[in-house]
C-alpha cells in the first residue's frame, strides 16, 4: 500500500468526515442487509452442495476400463435373495461380468435392458414367477450356476440403465435384481 495514499485519506477535512461518516452509516446498513442476504443465500448452496458433491465422489470412483464387474449371487436369508455387485456405474462399451454363485442353491444372472420401468418393480409373471426376458441383453446362460461355481460372459452394452437379475423361479421377487447404470 501507497503510505501517501493513506496519509490524504486519514487528512479528510471535518466538513467531509461529517458527510462521509453519514455515509459510513447508510452503508454500514446496506452492508448488514446484503450479508445477511448473502449468508442466507451462502448457506443454502453450502449445504445444498455439500451432500450433492459427497455423491458425485462416491459414483466417480476410478474404476480402469475393462475391469470386470464382480457379481456375487446368494441367500441373505430364506426371503432375501441377493445379487451383488461391486459395480453400479460402467461406461458403455465391452462390459465381462465375472458371476459367482456365494450362495447355498443354484442361480443365473441375466441383464436385462430397462425401458423406463425401476429395476425393482418389472411385472412378475404369476404363472412362472419369472420376469420377462424380451430384453436380455447377455446371461450367464445354462446350466444355471451351483454353488460355488464361478462364469464370465462378456456384452457390449450401449449406455442406458439396466438390471441383473436371476431370473430362476421366484428368486426376482425373493431380491434378486440389482441396477447397472452405462454411461457414454
Ligand atoms: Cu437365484
Amino acid at each position: 500500500m501507497d503510505l501517501r495514499t493513506t496519509r490524504t485519506a486519514t487528512a479528510v477535512p471535518t466538513s467531509a468526515n461529517t458527510i462521509l461518516r453519514g455515509l459510513g452509516g447508510l452503508s454500514v446498513a446496506l452492508l448488514a442487509l446484503t450479508s445477511l442476504a448473502a449468508c442466507g443465500s451462502d448457506n443454502h448452496s453450502a449445504s445444498a452442495e455439500t451432500p450433492a458433491s459427497t455423491t458425485a465422489l462416491a459414483q466417480e470412483a476410478p474404476v480402469p476400463p475393462g475391469t470386470p464387474v464382480n457379481v456375487t449371487l446368494h441367500e441373505a436369508s430364506d426371503t432375501a435373495f441377493v445379487v451383488a455387485s461391486d459395480q453400479t456405474s460402467v461406461k458403455a462399451g465391452n462390459i465381462t461380468f465375472k458371476v459367482t454363485d456365494t450362495g447355498k442353491k443354484d442361480h443365473e444372472m441375466v441383464v436385462l435392458k430397462l425401458d423406463g420401468t425401476a429395476f425393482d418393480k418389472l411385472p412378475i409373471d404369476s404363472s412362472t414367477n419369472r420376469v420377462s426376458e424380451d430384453t436380455n441383453v447377455g446371461e450367464t446362460g445354462d446350466p444355471n450356476l451351483t454353488p460355488g461355481e464361478t462364469r464370465s460372459f462378456t456384452v457390449d452394452l450401449a449406455a442406458g440403465t439396466y438390471v441383473m437379475v436371476c431370473n430362476i423361479e421366484k428368486h426376482y421377487g425373493l431380491g434378486m435384481r440389482s441396477l447397472l447404470t452405462v454411461t457414454p
